[in-house]
């Protein structure tokens, strides 16, 4: 490896002060894809369109006089992707939990999910989502207020379809996030 010259980095002088990779996980068809194409590009597709593998987007978010450029990991719900999808989590600093408030089973399954993540991320910063809330919704919500204080998560509705609260999620993770960062010495 060179030592000569500045590196790529410090050439461009980026723009955030703060970088971490996030991934979406839950079930597939729950609407991963969707929340974070609503988040990143601020549109909708109605079609389906299954993740396979893994697909990357980033996104900046500024608090205060930080910026934190999110590298969002998108991960296939697919079952038959499962060996693959778990290579991807590796140097997650944060993970979003992603369930269909219309599918019950995709609900059941977020355990399955914090496992999953936990199993190679050890303890990050996570938040649950109940997506497509423009639907009428089939999970309980004294289900999800009981999971959700078990295993001690913020828990936000979103609609990937209408936009409501599609940046929540990841603004929320975002000061965890910092903090977490600062508190490791490679600062990234
Ligand atoms: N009504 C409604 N439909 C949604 C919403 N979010 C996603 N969908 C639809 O649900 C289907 C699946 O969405 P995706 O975003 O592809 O799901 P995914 O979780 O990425 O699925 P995999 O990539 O297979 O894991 C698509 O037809 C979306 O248009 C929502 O908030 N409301
Ligand atoms: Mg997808």
């Amino acid at each position: 490896m060179s030592h000569y010259g500045p590196t790529e980095d410090s050439e461009q002088s980026p723009t955030y002060t703060h970088r971490a990779k996030i991934v979406v996980v839950g079930d597939a068809a729950v609407g991963k894809t969707s929340l974070i194409v609503r988040y990143v590009k601020g549109v909708f597709n109605p079609g389906y369109i299954i993740t396979l593998g893994v697909n990357f987007f980033t996104q900046d978010v500024s608090i205060q006089d930080k910026t934190l450029r999110y590298i969002i990991w998108d991960t296939a719900g697919q079952e038959r992707f499962g060996p693959v999808r778990k290579k991807y989590y590796l140097g997650a600093r944060a993970a979003v939990l992603v369930f269909d408030l219309t599918n019950l089973q995709s609900f059941e399954n977020v355990d399955f999910w914090i496992k999953e993540v936990e199993g190679i991320c050890g303890e990050i910063p996570m938040i649950l989502v109940g997506n497509k809330a423009d639907l009428k919704p089939v999970v309980k919500q004294d289900a999800i207020q009981d999971f959700t204080s078990r295993h001690n998560l913020t828990y936000i509705e979103t609609s990937a379809k209408t936009g409501m609260n599609s940046i929540r999620p990841f603004f929320l993770l975002a000061p965890l996030v910092i903090e977490e960062l600062e508190s490791t010495t490679d600062g990234r």
